[in-house]
């Protein structure tokens, strides 16, 4: 009788953790969906001769975003004066930068490593908005 006792308890354990997992599993997904709607909004863009892919973003005034910048060939930066943006791409070493608008506004930007006979055709528009 003692045997059959001893027995059923891991399997009720067992059984038990069969539905902790997923539930756990569950716990932490609604915690990183909580935690990635307090990050910042990612634009990605790419650099490449001779453009920026996409050549126009619009923001928001007051709401930081983030922008990751990728040179999908040779190094290439992206200037923004009227944003404070001045970051080198390198090939194969994205860069990340935070960007928070306090101005509405069409800011221009192009890039700032010569890269080739194109190198000034390298326009870029950041719109900001309320
Ligand atoms: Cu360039």
């Amino acid at each position: 009788m003692s045997k059959a006792i001893n027995l059923e308890i891991p399997l009720k354990r067992s059984r038990l953790m069969l539905l902790a997992v997923p539930m756990f599993a569950l716990l932490l997904s609604t915690i990183r969906v909580t935690a990635a709607d307090d990050s910042p909004q990612v634009i990605e863009i790419h650099a490449k001769k001779f453009e920026f892919v996409p050549a126009e973003i619009t923001l928001k005034k007051g709401v930081p975003v983030k922008l990751k910048l990728i040179s999908d060939d040779v190094a290439h930066s992206l200037v923004i004066k009227g944003l404070n943006v001045n970051q080198v791409m390198k090939a194969g070493e994205p860069a990340e930068i935070t960007v928070t608008p306090t101005e509405t506004g069409d800011f221009k930007g192009d890039c700032g490593v010569f890269c080739g006979v194109g190198h000034g055709k390298m326009k870029f528009v950041a719109h900001v908005v309320n």
